[in-house]
């Protein structure tokens, strides 16, 4: 694509299969995470192809280090093309249990994480009058289960931002995108502590296959790559069998 795009949560799951997909079609592919081990063994694995990978430590709950991704971004590469705002938790938990750490992170990360990484990118894109700004939203962005409160809660902030800056910007050059996953096989359960889900979870295991990150990252590259003048504001895909 020669494009210069940042993946945020790009360690593991989604993030890292759309940085796959990108940086084999020559895209420069900027992997952001806090896992730095991680980092390293994806660029080792998917750098050498047209385009250049790099990584940046960054926890997207801070403002600065946000900033700093995307001033790194730009020394490195010139330009910011894609912000994919990926990075989420999704320790859901029943509202009874009052698993207050666990909202405030979700908050931190799902919510203002993708605020401080529009923030980033926003002036520099409508400074260019091109660019790309995506954001993991969920199914869960649309419909509310008992545990997903407050995950649902986020993701639909989040969608909702995201169609309120499209609305903003719509004169301009600058495209958004929502990507809403149902199921997919990652590693987004692992965060889970509450035994009622877990028990459920485990009851209803089987019932329905997961997608794989593969699936989520063609989703996102399709939105990228359209002409100028498609904006794709929203792309919804679940597994076949999901409800
Ligand atoms: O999950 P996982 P997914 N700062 O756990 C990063 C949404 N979604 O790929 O920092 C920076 O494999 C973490 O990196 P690290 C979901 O809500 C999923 O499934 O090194 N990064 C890791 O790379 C989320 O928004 C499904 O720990 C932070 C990544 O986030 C997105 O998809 C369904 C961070 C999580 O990777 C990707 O999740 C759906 C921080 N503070 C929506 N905290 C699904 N899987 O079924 C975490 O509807 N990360």
């Amino acid at each position: 694509t020669g494009k210069t795009i940042i993946i945020t949560g790009a360690s593991s799951g989604i993030g890292e299969a759309t940085a796959a997909r990108f940086a084999n079609e020559g895209a420069n592919v900027v992997l952001a995470a806090r896992r730095m081990d991680r980092l390293e063994e994806l660029k080792n694995r998917i750098d050498g192809g047209a385009g250049s990978v790099a990584i940046k430590k960054t926890d997207v709950t801070s403002r600065e280090q946000v900033q700093e991704l995307a001033e790194f971004t730009i020394k490195e590469f010139g330009q910011i093309d894609v912000l994919f705002n990926n990075a989420g938790l999704m320790p859901l938990s029943l509202m009874k249990n009052t698993k207050v750490d666990e909202w405030d992170k979700m908050v931190d990360v799902n919510i203002k994480g993708v605020l401080n990484g529009l923030a980033a990118v926003l002036p520099h894109m409508l400074e260019r009058n091109s660019g790309h700004i995506l954001t993991t939203s969920s199914v869960a962005g649309h419909e509310i289960n008992p545990g997903s409160a407050v995950y649902s809660g986020t993701k639909f902030a989040v969608r909702i931002i995201m169609e309120g800056l499209g609305k903003e910007v719509a004169e301009s050059n600058v495209r958004t995108t929502s990507i809403s996953p149902g199921a997919v096989q990652t590693e987004l359960t692992e965060t889970i502590t509450d035994e009622e889900i877990l028990f459920n979870m485990k009851k209803r295991g089987g019932s329905m296959t997961p997608l794989n990150s593969d699936d989520i990252a063609e989703a996102v590259f399709y939105a990228v790559n359209q002409p100028e003048n498609v904006d794709v504001n929203e792309i919804i895909v679940r597994p076949a069998n999901q409800g």
